[in-house]
């Protein structure tokens, strides 16, 4: 193959503009003059792409000359965000395309504005995986993503009377250019059925699967672009498909009906992401769709990216197998099928191997987020992957026993078969038994992890647990996100930062430069402008650059702790109206928030409602005299976050300590230069000791008071007794203040507060009121602010993902750069 593909276009206006022409007249089908926007758009992301396809064949042509090794990541999400703008990045076209768009008559911005973005993802895992493939192909290190191709990503939010309403997100439907579908290369994934033994040809022994029912899976590739380097790696991501013979059989036997339903109960497969995270539901669906993404993947490097003659023994020193939290653990198992099934290997090489080739991060802390499948669900859906499960957990719990002196309970606790409520197996022991390292995802989580989680495992096996801190990539949410802060940090510092995030640390001197301050102050302005020209198109909401812009985005979830946001913004506006404060007297500010909430879970679906009810009457009270707003757009996503973030002033990362495994959000924050309100917990212990204690504002309780208090007893209702603020605050909610009278509405959420509280915000509501109170104070000295906000800056340069990468790559993966 020539170093470029046939006709590579030219990187020149001119070249693209022939190009740009050639996909509207040709691969639409429409001329300039009557093409609609939709058709420019894809016109011009088949373009784009079209730049980066010879970079992509020679990435795949020289990985398979190399053989070098390599990461399979495997994650059931991925929260990409919009393509275009990071490909225009990657291969520093975008000049170039505006100014040959401008000569067609054509705004790049509302060509921009037209992607749809592929929301294949819930938060914080999925972004995280979009994030790390992206450092991975900017670093030159080989990796695969494998994934799922939902049809339908994560639901699209609307409001109706303040009422969370979910709608399908038909994020496919005005085409999707991005992709390259593969059907030739589909693999077959079983389920159902039974297993037998069976006398092989060699004489030897054997179990094999006897599968009930199968589906195709289609592979579709997409570009994961390096920054401005040359590399594209690949991300594949399978969609389920009936399989003909499947559907031919039934058809045949002239059951037309039951040929469609056939059809429809494979495709429903990837039909559509699960909504919830954090709260594993036991969907057969589900495990389904965990199964087949994995089983694809493995048989596709397997058999298909591995060259035929390859020796599997070798496989170790070819690919590791991230998993990305134990959504795809199902993979261990399926290995060891593949190895000992198919290619006959012994079970004790087979499992060597395994245990070389598996690496597992955990994302969480909380017990009902541990996912775990019923033996009598496995057994139905993979008999065989449960018989070798078994294997698996007797020659492991045998080890415990010999080394611990037959110890029972230490066995019966170690099981990766729990008793009770039902026989289940626990996916995280599973994947902490066969993973080569297990990380959590900050300090503290990982520390948490060992101490608390899985203690018993840290201690039989020393050295296998480790922390990786979780990262952002600087090119989304730095250079992408936020233009204007990127030429005031290459103005000052030159170029090379972004894949180079230490760099950042050269701007600290200008945290005392006025001028640099002044400049930085009025990237922020622009940027509050720039958000206010989004929301007013979006959603009719107007930003006003002259407040603090205080910022809550992230799922909806208790442990979060939007409620305690929300009795922050409801004293404030108490203070006013019972005339205890002047509005003059305050620091004006806008609330914004952002989450959606899992469809299923009702009390997060009734502080979403609590929130909206709150900004109704707020916004709209003369007395308040504009001081205070709260904004909640809907249908927060990637698109949204890269315009929030670089406008916010304050950002609120107020889990209960011990909860929040790292959150990411925060370093995107950081990053853009806004200041943190945060609990010792998560990524946040972290940021604060990189930014200095005078950059961030602590609150609450620290981890180890949140389990002492746990432990004596929590009363949440003595806290409401015994603050007269708090009390108040509660009280107007109770009453109906912000629910026309309604005393109904949100007695859930009060009754829950007073009752319950699990994650505690009645304990911190004092201190977060008082930290809040000095951020207020704090934001009038302006010139102090910026300074602070300059050193968030400045001082948050491992937050880039690529330092992540070099983590996962040195201790876990050990997979240098290719080229
Ligand atoms: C099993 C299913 C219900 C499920 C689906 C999605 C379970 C969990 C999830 C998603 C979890 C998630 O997003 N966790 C977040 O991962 C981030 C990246 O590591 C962390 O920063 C964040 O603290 C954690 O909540």
């Amino acid at each position: 193959l020539a170093l470029a593909p046939v006709g590579s276009p030219a990187s020149s206006v001119d070249g693209f503009v022939r190009e740009f022409l050639r996909e509207l007249n040709y691969g639409q089908g429409v001329a300039l003059s009557t093409s609609s926007v939709n058709d420019q758009y894809l016109a011009l992301a088949r373009t784009v792409r079209h730049y980066l396809m010879a970079r992509w064949l020679e990435t795949l042509r020289r990985q398979a000359e190399t053989q070098a090794k390599g990461v399979a990541y495997l994650s059931a999400e991925y929260l990409l965000g919009r393509q275009l703008g990071n490909a225009l990045l990657a291969t520093g076209l975008t000049e170039i395309v505006e100014e040959g768009l401008g000569k067609c008559g054509v705004d790049l911005a509302a060509l921009r504005a037209q992607e749809v973005e592929p929301g294949l993802g819930n938060g914080g895992l999925g972004r995280l995986a979009a994030c790390f493939i992206d450092s991975l192909a900017t670093m030159s290190v080989p990796c695969i993503g494998y994934g799922i191709r939902y049809e339908y990503g994560i639901f699209r939010q609307t409001f109706v009377e303040g009422r969370q309403v979910e709608q399908a997100d038909s994020w496919l439907a005005l085409g999707a250019p991005w992709e390259f579908p593969h059907p030739e290369a589909a693999q077959i994934v079983t389920f159902g059925g039974h297993t037998e033994k069976y006398t092989d040809t060699d004489g030897v022994e054997r179990s094999r699967w006897v599968a009930g029912w199968k589906v195709k899976a289609i592979p579709y590739n997409y570009m994961v672009p390096g920054y401005q380097n040359g590399r594209v790696n690949t991300l594949r991501l399978w969609r389920a498909q009936a399989t003909d013979a499947f559907d031919l059989k039934i058809f045949n036997s002239g059951d037309y009906e039951e040929a469609v339903r056939a059809q429809t109960f494979a495709e429903n497969i990837s039909k559509v992401l699960y909504p919830e995270d954090s709260t594993p539901q036991g969907k057969e669906l589900r495990l389904q769709q965990q199964y087949f993404f994995v089983s694809a993947s493995i048989h596709d490097f397997v058999n298909s990216v591995l060259p035929k003659d390859f020796d599997l023994h070798k496989l170790p020193d070819r690919i590791i197998f991230q998993l990305n939290d134990t959504h795809p653990v199902i993979g261990v198992p399926e290995l060891m099928r593949v190895l000992i099934d198919e290619k006959k290997m012994d079970w004790d090489e087979a499992w060597a191997i395994t245990q070389q080739c598996f690496a597992y991060t955990c994302h969480t802390l909380l017990p009902e987020a541990l996912e775990v499948w019923s033996v009598d669900l496995l057994g139905r859906l993979l008999p065989r992957h449960l018989e070798i499960i078994y294997r698996i957990n007797e020659e492991f719990l045998e080890r415990v026993s010999e080394r611990f002196d037959g110890d029972q309970l230490r066995v019966s606790r170690m099981s990766i078969i729990a008793e009770h409520p039902e026989r289940a197996v626990r996916m995280a022991y599973l994947a902490t038994v066969a993973g080569a390292k297990v990380n959590g995802v900050a300090e503290l989580h990982s520390q948490l992890l060992r101490d608390k989680v899985l203690p018993d495992f840290d201690e039989f096996f020393p050295g296998k647990f480790t922390n990786v801190t979780n990262g952002v990539t600087p090119r989304r949410f730095v250079r992408l996100a936020n233009p204007a802060l990127s030429e005031l940090i290459t103005d000052a510092i030159g170029v090379g930062w972004l894949t180079d995030l230490e760099r950042l640390r050269e701007l600290e001197p200008y945290a005392e430069d006025e001028e640099f301050r002044d400049r930085f102050r009025e990237v922020k302005a622009h940027n509050k402008r720039r958000l206010n020209r989004v929301l007013v198109e979006r959603d009719g909401f107007t930003v006003d650059d002259s407040h603090l812009l205080d910022v809550m985005v992230k799922r909806l979830h208790e442990y979060k702790r939007q409620t305690l946001k929300v009795l922050h913004i409801v004293t404030e506006y108490e203070r006013i109206i019972s005339g205890e404060v002047k509005p003059a007297d305050i620091t004006p500010r806008t609330f914004i928030f952002g989450a959606k909430a899992a469809p299923g879970y009702k009390i997060a679906k009734d502080i979403i409602h609590l929130i909206n009810g709150v900004g109704a009457v707020v916004n709209n009270d003369k007395r308040v005299e504009g001081r205070l707003k709260v904004l909640f757009p809907p249908n927060y996503n990637v698109t949204l976050a890269e315009k929030v973030i670089p406008a916010a002033d304050l950002s609120e990362q107020i889990s209960l300590a011990g909860k929040e495994a790292s959150g990411t959000g925060n370093m995107k924050f950081a990053l853009n230069g806004a200041l943190t309100i945060g609990t010792d917990d998560g990524a946040n212990i972290e940021i604060r000791e990189l930014v200095g204690d005078d950059n961030f504002f602590l609150f609450g309780l620290l981890e180890p008071e949140v389990e002492a208090l746990y432990a004596k007893g929590y009363v949440p209702s003595s806290f409401y007794e015994s603050d007269p603020s708090l009390k108040r605050a509660i009280d107007l909610i109770a009453q109906g203040a912000f629910s026309d009278g309604d005393r109904d509405v949100f007695a859930p959420v009060v009754g829950n507060l007073l009752y319950e509280d699990r994650f505690m915000a009645l304990a911190d509501y004092r201190a977060y009121i008082d930290a809040q109170d000095k951020v207020g104070a704090a934001y009038a000295d302006t010139d102090a602010w910026t300074r602070s906000a300059i050193l968030n800056v400045a001082r948050s340069g491992f937050f880039s993902s690529d330092r992540s990468m070099r983590h996962y790559i040195d201790r876990i993966w050990h997979t240098p750069p290719a080229f």
